[in-house]
């Protein structure tokens, strides 16, 4: 017989449908016995820790009569489980973030995309991690919390663990952000106008139902914390930094992202002025994230770029990570989709797996 773990999954939504069904495809050493599954309203509970069959998932758990229980019904549920259990958070909730260490502590494993605890107040970051240092505590994986399923955070992990020191890193982290500027800021000179091109990312999905929260920089924000943070700078949050926001601050306040997005061409001159600029100096503009240690500043804001730079050569929504260390002086760089649900599934999935490896 295979060796076994028990999931508890919370959130349905557009990566919890693509990690579900990949988790019901997927050929492992192990068994992944799911045993708890909730969306907001409903949830399917296997109180005598048997597999819920998932064939007809989404179904089952629209027409479901349970509703999902809190965090501290799940600990209790999962305290019991006969097998090792592994939370799995598919939300972007702050209190599901904040029970992590309950759970942690409590010898429950979590993984999750959820930038909310590990980008949020400093206390709650070390709360999780000295739950985990314990002999009894769960193991924590949170790879898709940047760069979706590229290896981003487990380089960074295994370059300290091993002794390197990160002198700087600097990225594009949004894919939204990404796909805008590569086609906003090119190194042959171009008359599109920034307005446009939001417009179109958001036509084609790639920005956040309201643009303005990719746009605000928050989520890069978010993500350089994180970063930060793994390489030894303690951040205390992502408002402790100086972020540059590409949202005018007459358009702030709008109501709907519709107004915010019949308005935005008012303020092309901004930012084309700054384009016309970079191209000027044969550069071009990006939106970059950035933790520099020999001079002790984290940021996140425009940069301009050499044509010859990889950050400049960019396609699509992809992100790109580089990585300057004392070993690597000649930065490590990471490059590949860094958005989308079936990659950032793919990275909580291959966190799911290595947990099943380790406990
Ligand atoms: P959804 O689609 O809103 O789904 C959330 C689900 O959680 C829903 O089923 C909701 O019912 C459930 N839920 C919420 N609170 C709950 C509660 N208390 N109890 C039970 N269920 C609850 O959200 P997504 O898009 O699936 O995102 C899920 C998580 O993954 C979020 O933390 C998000 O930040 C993270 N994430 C998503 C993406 C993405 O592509 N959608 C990415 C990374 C992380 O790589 C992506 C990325 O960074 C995109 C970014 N905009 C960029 O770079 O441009």
């Amino acid at each position: 017989m295979s060796p076994a773990i028990n999931i508890a999954i919370i959130g349905a939504g557009v990566v919890g449908s693509a990690f579900i069904n990949q988790l019901k495809n997927v050929s492992s050493l192990f068994d992944f016995n799911v045993i708890y599954l909730a969306k907001s309203k409903t949830a399917l509970i296997s109180y005598d820790f048997k597999p819920l069959n998932l064939t007809d998932w989404r179904a089952d758990l629209d027409n479901s009569s349970s509703n999902p229980l809190t965090e501290e019904e799940i600990l209790k549920f999962l305290k019991n489980s006969p097998l090792p259990a592994v939370l799995v958070d598919n939300t972007s909730s702050a209190d599901i973030a904040a029970a992590y260490p309950l759970f942690v502590s409590n010898g429950i494993s979590v993984a999750t995309p959820n930038k909310k605890a590990f980008s949020g107040e400093l206390g709650l970051w070390s709360e999780i991690f000295k739950a985990s240092k314990k002999l009894s505590g769960g193991l924590v994986y949170h790879e898709a919390t940047v760069g979706a399923g590229l290896p981003v955070i487990s380089t960074i992990n295994d370059l300290v663990n091993t002794g390197d020191k990160i002198e700087k890193i600097e990225g594009i982290f949004s894919g939204s952000l990404s796909y805008i500027f590569n086609l906003f800021s090119t190194v042959k000179p171009n008359d599109i106008k920034f307005s446009e091109i939001v417009s179109k990312a958001k036509e084609l999905g790639y920005t956040e139902p309201d643009p303005r929260d990719d746009l605000s920089g928050l989520d890069v924000a978010r993500k350089v914390t994180i970063l930060a943070r793994l390489s030894g700078f303690n951040v205390e949050s992502p408002a402790s930094f100086p972020v540059d926001s590409l949202v005018p601050q007459e358009l702030e306040t709008l109501e709907t992202s519709d107004e915010f997005l019949s308005r935005l061409h008012e303020f092309d001159s901004q930012l084309g002025n700054l384009k016309e600029q970079a191209a000027s100096e044969d550069k071009v503009l990006r939106f970059v994230g950035t933790v520099d240690f020999p001079n002790n500043k984290v940021s996140v804001g425009f940069g301009k770029y050499d044509a010859s730079h990889p950050f400049a050569s960019l396609q699509g929504s992809d992100n790109v990570i580089s990585i300057k260390t004392e070993r690597y002086q000649n930065p490590l760089i990471i490059q590949g989709a860094g958005a989308g649900a079936e990659v950032t599934a793919a990275g909580v999935l291959a966190d799911v797996i290595k947990i099943g490896q380790r406990v």
